[in-house]
């Protein structure tokens, strides 16, 4: 690739110039790529449907998005960088500037940049291009809760390579949800996607809302602010760095990138941030990888295997209201993990990890549920946020249950860390060593009289290094 010779600036779409044209550029610029033939890799159908679409016969390079696999970050910064460029050169066709940026969108700034920016919320008569199908109370103004926006379980994680780490579990090549998300996958990705809902709570339908290609940019930027970060590395497996994905670029031809070639986004693609890193809570000691995909890992440490220390005999059901499960902890391991997490004999090297696992269902009810681990009964929201170990939601399970290609039908999977809270419980006498109380509780304003899609948890169960 060619030496960009201009920076590109992302800048922040809530806190654009009063006269800024960034976003009437665009809107004109999707209007345009909405025109177009259904068959120009160029338009807004067919770039969406790169991401994912129903439509039959698929056509080259639909439904290549990859989720729950540590390919996640890097190909959705190769497909936002080419749909960039297709886009800033609607923009210069139709007499705009050849610096045009796609805006990012930090829900995550302030309570007031946690609502969807009125540019795209506001109707016009059905005539603005930039308006979606999303839960109607979010195209009213309301904000997102912080629950749902914030990046910082994500943003203290030490390590990319991992399940419930950064960026996520070593997945080979392809097409599908592989259950190996990243944590800012998970969140604040998985949940911002499900919380606005409709289009963007399903993969086949989330690039058609202009909304998406702000949030990804913005997910982008968090890795970048990451990545930035002393001691925080990308992957440097061969695997990772030589993986190439195919895009089409803004002349129509066909492209390929590796992940080698976009590591640095100013030096090798172009553009930059408009403003820096986001507070970062402090991070956990480095926690040696622990990898699902077998013995052929590289690396400097040696995998540890996670043990079993428990699980739940019950499914749980969640049809939008609060759901709580036990999980018993088996004796054996109670002697190990109390004393290996009391603040008496530290050790830094245990960990203690949850998984929602077999989480199955028709359709993505939209709805987003914050995990609780032994929630007191009836605790206020300041309290309750002491027990979140992170959030649980749905984005993608119509295609796990009806994958495209060769994947088998399967149900997601969440994973978190959750050896702050242990200690912490363990520190206070909190601690029961029989078992641990799991609740799930919707975020956000919920109404009694609804009912969701049921999706179903088939085991929560707790796992140790
Ligand atoms: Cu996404």
């Amino acid at each position: 690739m060619s030496p960009q010779p201009v920076v590109h600036v992302r800048r922040n779409v809530w806190t654009l110039p009063e006269d800024d044209l960034t976003l009437a550029h665009y809107a004109a610029a999707v209007t345009e790529m909405k025109g177009r033939d259904a068959d120009d890799p160029t338009s807004w159908a067919y770039q969406a449907a790169i991401h994912g679409t129903a439509a039959t016969p698929p056509k080259p390079l639909w439904n290549s998005c990859k989720h729950g696999s540590w390919y996640f970050l890097s190909w959705h910064r190769m497909y936002l960088w080419y749909f960039e460029r297709i886009v800033r050169a609607a923009v210069v066709d139709l007499g705009g500037p050849a610096d045009w940026a796609l805006p990012f969108w930090d829900y995550d700034a302030d309570p007031s940049q946690a609502r969807i920016p009125p540019a795209f919320r506001e109707e016009e008569g059905g005539a603005n291009p930039l308006f979606a199908e999303r839960a109607h109370r979010l195209n009213l103004g309301e904000p997102l809760p912080f629950e749902i926006t914030s990046p910082a379980y994500a943003m203290g994680r030490t390590q990319f390579v991992g399940e419930a780490e950064f960026g996520g579990g070593i997945t080979p090549d392809g097409d599908a949800f592989w259950n190996r998300d990243g944590a800012v996958e998970s969140s604040p990705h998985n949940d911002v996607h499900s919380y606005i809902g409709r289009w963007m709570g399903r993969t086949d339908t989330a690039a058609l809302d202009p909304v998406f290609w702000l949030h990804h940019a913005n997910i982008d930027r968090l890795w970048f602010a990451w990545a930035s970060r002393p001691g925080h590395d990308n992957p440097t497996d061969p695997r990772w760095i030589t993986q190439e994905h195919r895009f089409f670029d803004a002349d129509g031809s066909e492209r390929r990138l590796a992940a080698s070639a976009i590591v640095d986004i100013a030096g090798q693609l172009g553009y930059r941030y408009e403003s820096s890193v986001p507070v970062l809570p402090p991070p956990l000691s480095p926690v040696p990888e622990v990898s699902m995909s077998g013995p052929n890992e590289s690396g400097p440490t040696p995998p540890k295997r996670r043990e079993m220390a428990g699980a739940s005999e019950e499914t749980v059901q969640l049809i939008g209201h609060a759901a709580s499960v036990t999980v018993p902890i088996d004796q054996r391991t109670t002697r190990s993990l109390g004393t290996a997490l009391g603040v008496s004999v530290p050790d830094v090297d245990r960990r203690v990890y949850l998984n929602v696992e077999d989480i199955e269902g028709e359709e993505n009810p939209d709805t987003v549920y914050g995990i609780y681990v032994n929630l007191p009964d009836g605790a206020p929201r300041e309290l309750a946020e002491l027990h979140r170990v992170g959030n649980l939601s749905f984005f993608g399970i119509e295609r796990a249950q009806d994958p495209r290609g060769d994947e088998h039908p399967h149900g997601l999977r969440v994973t978190v860390e959750i050896t702050p809270l242990v200690r912490r419980l363990v520190a206070e006498n909190a601690w029961d060593d029989r078992a641990l109380r799991v609740t799930f509780l919707p975020l956000g304003p919920v109404d009694a009289e609804t009912k969701d899609p049921p999706v179903e948890i088939g085991r929560v169960s707790l796992g140790y290094t």
